[in-house]
Parts: structure tokens; sequence; C-alpha cells
């Protein structure tokens, strides 16, 4: 298949949840050399995004959002060596990475976990549902440099207000930076409850990183 159209093709396999398409193009990504990491992370985010546009407008129903939640976290779990393979570098600088209290949505935050891995950290994932207290115990017992949460619903993004206080009842807010990124948040959101920073996908993560460090 030509490079460029197997980032469509997926595109479109993930909006018109077409599961037997899915399942070659798990393997195909694989086998096609010189994957652009990067493309095809925006076309799987783009994919789900119009997959939530159909969900809101009554088109697809939570069955279907579950099917192509789980179609899309296996692709990711089976394109780890990919996403991965930029790794460089020792691991040395740990990042605690974590979906917020109440929210389920990981495949981001696992894309986001394998980038950072990516440029040679040691990612602690504390999975999804992440209490204040859970982030808090990691921190203490880690030592990151990097605190990453993400957030997806409206209903939920005020757990990271929560974790950021907790963090600072606990004297841990200035020995780390903490980012943040999903669907119910910004770069407003994140100057609001005082977040380090902000990036709206995976890749942006990387600089951000780096300018939050002063360098990878
Ligand atoms: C797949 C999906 C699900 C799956 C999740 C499976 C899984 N394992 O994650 C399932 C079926 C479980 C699900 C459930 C629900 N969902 Co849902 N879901 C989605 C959907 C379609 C895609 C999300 C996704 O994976 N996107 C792809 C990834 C790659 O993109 P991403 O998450 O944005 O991540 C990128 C960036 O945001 C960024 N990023 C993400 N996290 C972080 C963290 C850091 C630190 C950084 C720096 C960056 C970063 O980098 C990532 C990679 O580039 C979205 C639609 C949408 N527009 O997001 C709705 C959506 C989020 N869901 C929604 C809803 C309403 C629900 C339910 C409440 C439905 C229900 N009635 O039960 C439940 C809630 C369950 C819960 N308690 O959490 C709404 C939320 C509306 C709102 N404003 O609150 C959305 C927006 C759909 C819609 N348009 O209505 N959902």
């Amino acid at each position: 298949m030509v490079l460029s159209d197997i980032y469509q093709e997926l595109r479109e396999a993930i909006i018109k949840i077409e599961t037997n398409k899915l399942e070659t193009l798990k393997e195909e990504v694989l086998e096609t050399p010189d994957i652009d990491v990067d493309k095809l992370v925006e076309n799987i985010r783009s994919g789900l995004e119009e997959v939530g546009i159909k969900f809101e407008a009554g088109e697809y129903y939570l069955a279907e959002l579950i099917l192509i939640g789980t179609e899309i976290s296996e692709a990711v779990e089976k394109w780890k060596p990919l996403l991965e393979k930029k790794k460089a570098k020792e691991k040395v600088r740990k990042a605690v990475i974590g979906t917020v209290e109440g929210d389920i949505h990981d495949i981001g935050k696992n894309i986001v976990g394998m980038m950072l891995t990516s440029i040679g950290f040691e990612v602690i994932d504390l999975g999804n549902d992440v209490t204040a207290d859970k982030f808090v115990e990691a921190v203490k017992e880690k030592s990151p440099v990097i605190v990453g949460m993400s957030a997806l619903l409206s209903t939920t993004r005020d757990g990271i207000k929560k974790t950021l206080d907790a963090l600072k009842e606990n004297g841990l807010r200035d020995k780390v930076k903490v980012i943040i990124g999903g669907a119910a948040v910004d770069d407003d959101f994140a100057k609001t409850v005082d977040a380090d920073g902000y990036a709206s996908n995976a890749a942006e993560a990387v600089p951000l990183v780096e300018k939050l460090l002063g360098g990878l």
C-alpha cells in the first residue's frame, strides 16, 4: 500500500468502525517501513474525534464507542514497539502519568506515555480513574520530574485541580512539572488551574516537556 494511503485508510476505518479492516491494518502498519508515528497518532485522534461527533449526534451508540475504543486500544498496544522506537537515551528521569478520577478514557494517555518512553523517560503509568491521593503517593515514592494528567470528560477535569491541590498540600508541587491533556482541557484551563503546560496531542507533549525541563 502507498504509505500516504495507510493513514487515510486507518482514519476512515475508525470513522466507519470497520473492524475487519482494522484487523488487517493492525498488521499492515507493523509491516510497512517508514511509518510516520506522528501521522499515525494524528489520524487515530482525528478518526476517533469524528466517532465522538457521530456519538453526540445519536448516529452511534455507546456499544459502538466501546467497540472502537477496544479496537484502538488493542492496536495501540500492538504498535507499541513502533511508538517507542525513537527510544535512544538511557532512562534516568521518571514521568508519572494517569487519567484522572472518574475517567476511564486511556487511549490518548497511553500514546503520550509511549512518546515519553521514546524520548528516554521511565514512565510510571497509574492507569485510569486515578485519584489525587494515588498521584501524590506515586510522586512521593517515585520522585518523577513530570506528572502528566489526562481528562476527557467535562465532569472529570476537576480531578486535575484536585490533584494539583493535593500536591501542594503535600509540599510536592515545586518538585514536579505538571502537564495536562485530553479533550476536556485546553491551554486556558491549564492556566486557570496553574498546571505547567498543556499539549493538544502526543507529538506536542515532547517539545513541551523539553521546554519545561530546559532540554532533554
Ligand atoms: C473512545 C471513547 C470512549 C471509550 C474509551 C475507551 C478507552 N479505553 O479509552 C469508552 C467507550 C469507554 C468511552 C466511554 C465514555 N465516554 Co467517551 N469517547 C471516546 C472518544 C470517541 C475517543 C477518545 C479517544 O480515545 N481519542 C483518541 C486519542 C488518541 O485522542 P485524545 O484522547 O484526545 O488524546 C490525545 C490528546 O488529547 C493528548 N492527550 C491526551 N491525554 C493527555 C495527557 C497529557 C499529559 C498530555 C500532555 C496530552 C494528552 O495526546 C493524545 C494523543 O495525541 C471521545 C471523542 C473525543 N472527541 O475525544 C469520546 C468522549 C470523550 N466520550 C464522551 C462520553 C460522554 C463518554 C461516556 C460518559 C459515555 C456514556 N454515556 O457512558 C463514557 C464515560 C466513561 C468514563 N467514566 O470515563 C464524550 C465526553 C463529553 C464531555 N464533554 O464530557 C466524548 C467527547 C464524545 C462526545 N463527543 O460526546 N468513551
